[in-house]
C-alpha cells in the first residue's frame, strides 16, 4: 500500500477542512474533525477499492455472498486505520493538530445494525474476509433506526428509537444505478406462450425500488476491499405516481426503518417478512447481474458464486434465485435446482424452538405469491423424491411446509449443500437431536465451525497496552497469526512479564472505572474483581443465576462484613427485546439490587453492581479488556456458541462456565486448572428433563441457602421490587424453574468460592490470565472463515496466502 507520512497527512487534512467547511480546521467541532478525517481517509482507500472490483471483474474469481439480516460493525474508524496501516501516523498527525484523537473516534455513531452474537459474527467475517484474501460480499439491510436505544428509567428498560443516521456517513457510498425493483403483493398466474413454454404474469403489484448503499470492508495490511451492501427502500422514480396516498409512500419507507428488535422470538409479523423477502429478493438480483456480465453458461454459476445465509432469516434468497432462473431465465426445475442446491450454504445459529422461524403459508401467499407457488413445488418435489426413497413419514417430518407453515430451517436445508453449526457441541446437538432426519436424508451435508472473532477489533485495537505487551514479548507475528499467541505460554514463569501483565489489567480497570464513575456516577475500585456478564437478557443465559449468587454474597456480608470473600465489582450489560417481559423484570432486579448494594455501609464497598446503560459494540470494547471473570453460565445445550466468551478470554479474563457451546473448546485448550466448571452439562440436563423428575418447589423447601435468596425476592429485602420479585420467585417455585437455575446453584456456587480463593493469589491467578491469552488466538474469525471458505464456498485463497495461516 502507499505509504502515508505525517506531514503530508497534515497538510491534506487541514486543506480538506477548510474547503469542507470554510474555517480553520481547530474552530471545528469533534464531529466536523470526524468527518474530515472520514473523507480524507476515503481518499486514500478508494484507489484500492476500484482496483478490487475491476480485478473481480477482469479475473473472475469466485464471490463469496453472505447474506445476513443483521451486522454489527461498530465503530469503523480505528479498524480503517489498522487494516491501512496509517493508525501511527494519523494519530500522531491529529496530535500534532492539537486535535484529540480519542474524542474524535468517538464522534464516530457505533451503528446497531444487529440484535447480539449474529450481527457481530457477521460483521467479524467481513474483517476476516477481507484480511485472509477471500471475495466475500456482505449483504444486508440499511435499516434507518437500528436497535433501539436502552434507557434505565427507575430501573425499567425503556426504549428510544436508534437514528445513526443523524449525521452523514462517512464510509458507505449511495449506488443510486444499482437499484432493482423488488416486487410484493398483486395477482401472479402462469400464462402459456407462443413456444409453449409457461410464463408468471403479474398484476396490481406493489414495486419498491432497493438502492444499495456499499461499505468498504479493508483487510489487514493486504491491499484487499471487500464490499458490505446495504439496501435501503425507497420509492421507485418513474412509478412516483402510482404512489399517491401517503399511506404508500409510508409502506415502503417503512420496510427498512427498523431492525427488528428480538432475536429469539419470531412471531409471524408481516413487515418482518417484507424484509427479508426485500433482502432475499435485492441481493439475489444483484448477483445475478454480476453473473451475466462475466457471459458464462448458467451451469457455471455455483463456480462463480457462492451465497451463505446466516440463520434462516434470509432463506428467500433460495425461492428467489429459482424465480429468477425458471421465470426470467427459461431454465427447466432441474437445471435451476442443481444450480441453486450448489450455491446456497446455511449457517444455523440457535436451536432454541421459539427462535426456529416459521411463516404461515397465507402470508406468504398474499405478500410474495410468486415465491409461495415454488415453495410449494419445493415442497411437493422434497415429499415426492424422498417418500420414495426414506418413506412418508421422514419425508414429511422433513418437509418444508408443515400445518400449513412453512418452516424456514426445513427450506434451508434441504435446498442447501452444506449445513453447519457454530461450535461443536451444537453441531452435535444439531445432528442428533434438533435436526436427526434431516441427517438421516443428507449424512454430510452437516459440518462443524466454530465461531471466531477478530483479534484486530477486540486485541489490538480494544486493549493496545496488551498489545504492546505481546509485541514486546514474543513479537508481532500475532497481530498476522493470532496462533502465534501461543508463544506467550513460554512465559509463565517470567515475573516481569506477569507483573507487567497484572499492570495491563490495571491500567484497563481503571480505564473503565473512569467511565463508571463519570457516566454512573458509581465509584469502583480497580483493584477489586471485575466480574463481567455482557450479553443480551435471556432467560436460558441466567444472568438470575449470578443475581442468585449476588444476594447470596451481600447476605453473608450484611450478616458477617468480615466474611472471606472476594471484593467483587458485577457488570452487566444486557438489552431485553421490548416484548420479553420476563428479560424486563430481569433487568429492573438487578438494577433494584444494585441501589441496594451499591448504597449500603454495612458491606463496605465489598460488592458493586455495574449495570451499563444500552450495551453496544463500543462499550463492550472498553469493558472486555478490563474483565478478570467471564460470565459463561447458560444452560448447557441452549447457548449455540458464544462470542464474548472468546473475546473475554483473549483479553485475559478467566472463564466460569457451564459446558455450553463453545466453552466446550475454551475448556479444553486451557485445560481444567484454568477454567472454573460447573453446573450440569447437556446430556445430563436432557435426561433430567426427559424423566419429568425436575421439582424445583422441593429444592426450594429442603436448602436453607436457596430458600433464604429466593425468600429475599419477595420478602421486601430488595426495595423497589414489587410484582417483579413475586413474578421471579414463581418462576422458579411454582413454575418449575425452566432453565434448572436451582439444580445448579450449588456447584454454581461452589466454582464461584474457588474463583475468590484463586483470586487472592495474584501470580498464580496471572499465569492462568496468560494462559488464557495464549490459547485464544485459535479462536480468530480468520481461521473460522479459512474453514468456510476451504469445506463450504470452494474458495480457499491461494496456497501462498493459505501457508500464511
Ligand atoms: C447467537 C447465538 O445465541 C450465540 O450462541 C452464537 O454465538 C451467535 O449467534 C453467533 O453464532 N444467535 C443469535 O444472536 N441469534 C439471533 C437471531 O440474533
Amino acid at each position: 500500500m502507499k505509504p502515508m507520512d505525517v506531514e503530508t497527512f497534515k497538510e491534506v487534512y487541514k486543506k480538506r477542512f477548510e474547503d469542507v467547511y470554510a474555517i480553520q480546521y481547530h474552530m471545528g467541532s469533534t464531529l466536523e474533525q470526524f468527518q474530515v478525517l472520514g473523507q480524507v481517509l476515503r481518499g486514500y482507500y478508494t484507489d484500492y477499492w476500484i482496483e478490487n472490483n475491476q480485478e473481480k471483474i477482469d479475473n473472475q474469481d469466485k464471490q463469496v455472498y453472505y447474506f445476513s439480516m443483521e451486522f454489527l460493525p461498530g465503530r469503523q474508524l480505528k479498524t480503517y486505520l489498522l487494516n491501512l496501516d496509517v493508525y501511527d501516523t494519523v494519530k500522531t498527525g491529529l496530535t500534532d493538530l492539537g486535535l484529540d484523537f480519542d474524542k474524535i473516534v468517538e464522534a464516530e455513531v457505533d451503528p446497531a445494525l444487529g440484535n447480539g452474537g449474529l450481527g457481530r459474527l457477521a460483521s467479524c467475517f467481513m474483517d476476516s474476509m477481507a484480511s485472509t484474501h477471500v471475495y466475500g460480499n456482505g449483504c444486508g439491510i440499511r435499516y434507518q433506526y437500528g436497535l433501539f436505544k436502552q434507557k434505565f428509567i427507575d430501573g425499567y428498560q425503556i426504549e428510544l428509537p436508534e437514528n445513526w443516521l443523524r449525521n452523514p456517513n462517512p464510509w458507505e457510498v449511495r449506488k443510486e444505478s444499482k437499484s432493482v425493483i423488488v416486487r410484493f403483493g398483486g395477482n401472479v398466474w402462469l400464462e402459456e406462450q407462443k413456444d409453449g413454454k409457461l410464463k408468471p404474469k403479474y398484476e396490481h403489484t406493489f414495486d419498491v425500488l432497493a438502492v444499495p448503499y456499499d461499505t468498504p470492508q479493508i483487510g489487514y495490511r493486504n491491499g484487499v476491499v471487500n464490499n458490505l451492501r446495504l439496501f435501503s427502500a425507497e420509492i421507485p422514480y418513474d412509478e412516483e405516481s402510482k404512489y399517491i396516498t401517503s399511506e404508500q409512500r409510508q409502506e415502503v419507507n417503512s420496510i427498512t426503518e427498523v431492525l427488528y428488535p428480538d432475536d429469539s422470538n419470531y412471531e409471524g409479523r408481516l413487515l418482518r417478512l417484507k424484509q427479508e423477502y426485500f433482502l432475499s429478493s435485492a441481493g439475489i438480483q444483484t448477483i445475478v447481474r454480476y453473473f451475466k456480465n462475466l457471459k458464462l453458461p448458467w451451469t457455471r454459476f455455483p463456480e462463480k458464486v457462492a451465497i451463505h445465509i446466516n440463520d434462516t432469516h434470509p432463506t428467500l434468497c433460495i425461492p428467489e434465485l429459482m424465480r429468477i432462473l425458471l421465470d426470467e431465465e427459461d431454465l427447466t426445475w432441474e437445471q435451476a435446482w442443481n444450480i441453486s442446491k450448489k450455491t446456497f450454504s446455511y449457517t444455523n445459529h440457535t436451536i432454541l424452538q421459539e427462535a426456529m422461524e416459521r411463516w404461515p403459508v397465507y402470508m406468504i401467499e398474499s405478500l410474495i405469491p410468486r415465491i409461495a407457488q415454488i415453495i410449494y413445488e419445493i415442497n411437493a418435489r422434497h415429499i415426492r423424491n424422498k417418500t420414495e426413497l426414506y418413506g412418508s413419514e421422514l419425508a414429511y417430518k422433513t418437509a418444508p411446509i408443515q400445518d400449513d407453515q412453512v418452516l424456514m430451517a426445513n427450506l434451508a436445508i434441504i435446498s442447501s449443500h452444506s449445513v453447519n453449526g457454530v461450535a461443536k457441541l451444537h453441531t452435535e446437538i444439531l445432528e442428533r437431536y434438533t435436526l436427526s432426519d434431516f441427517k438421516t436424508i443428507y449424512p454430510f451435508r452437516f459440518n462443524n465451525k466454530t465461531n471466531g472473532v477478530t483479534h484486530r477489533r477486540w486485541v489490538q485495537l480494544a486493549n493496545e497496552p496488551l498489545s504492546q505487551l505481546l509485541d514486546k514479548t514474543i513479537g508481532e507475528e500475532w497481530r498476522f497469526q493470532p496462533k502465534e499467541m501461543r508463544l506467550l505460554r513460554s512465559y509463565i514463569d517470567d515475573e516481569s512479564v506477569l507483573d507487567q501483565l497484572q499492570q495491563v489489567k490495571l491500567t484497563n480497570k481503571k480505564r473503565f472505572a473512569k467511565f463508571v464513575s463519570e457516566q454512573m456516577n458509581i465509584e469502583i475500585d480497580p483493584h477489586a474483581m471485575f466480574d463481567v456478564q455482557i450479553k443480551r437478557l435471556h432467560a436460558y443465559k441466567r444472568q438470575l443465576l449470578q443475581v442468585m449468587h449476588i444476594i447470596d454474597r451481600y447476605l453473608q456480608l450484611r450478616d458477617n462484613p468480615e466474611a472471606k470473600l472476594a471484593k467483587r465489582v458485577f457488570v452487566f450489560g444486557a438489552k431485553a427485546a421490548p416484548s420479553y417481559y420476563y428479560a424486563k423484570q430481569i433487568i429492573k432486579l438487578i438494577n433494584a439490587l444494585a441501589d441496594l448494594v451499591n448504597n449500603d455501609p454495612r458491606i463496605n464497598d465489598m460488592i458493586k453492581i455495574v449495570f451499563v446503560e444500552n450495551y453496544s459494540v463500543s462499550l463492550a470494547e472498553l469493558i472486555i479488556p478490563a474483565a478478570d471473570l467471564s460470565e459463561q453460565i447458560s444452560l448447557a445445550g441452549k447457548e449455540a456458541s458464544g462470542t464474548s466468551n472468546m473475546k473475554l478470554m483473549a483479553n485475559g479474563a478467566l472463564t466460569i462456565a457451564t459446558l455450553d457451546g463453545a466453552n466446550v473448546e475454551i475448556s479444553n485448550l486451557v485445560g481444567p486448572d484454568d477454567i472454573f466448571l460447573f453446573g450440569m452439562k447437556a446430556d445430563e440436563v436432557q435426561v433430567l428433563r426427559d424423566s419429568h423428575a425436575y421439582n424445583a418447589r422441593d429444592i426450594y423447601e429442603r436448602d436453607p441457602q436457596i430458600q433464604r435468596i429466593l425468600n429475599s425476592l419477595i420478602d421486601g429485602t430488595i426495595p423497589g421490587i414489587k410484582s417483579e420479585g413475586i413474578d421471579i420467585f414463581n418462576s422458579l417455585v411454582t413454575d418449575n424453574d425452566e432453565y434448572f437455575l436451582l439444580k445448579d446453584y450449588h456447584s454454581f456456587y461452589q466454582a464461584q468460592m474457588k474463583v475468590d480463593i484463586n483470586y487472592a493469589n495474584k501470580k498464580s491467578w496471572t499465569q492462568k490470565s496468560l494462559i488464557n491469552i495464549a490459547q485464544s488466538g485459535k479462536f480468530s474469525a480468520d481461521y473460522t472463515i479459512l474453514r468456510y471458505a476451504s469445506d463450504i464456498w470452494n474458495v480457499a485463497p491461494e496456497t501462498e496466502v493459505l501457508q500464511q495461516f
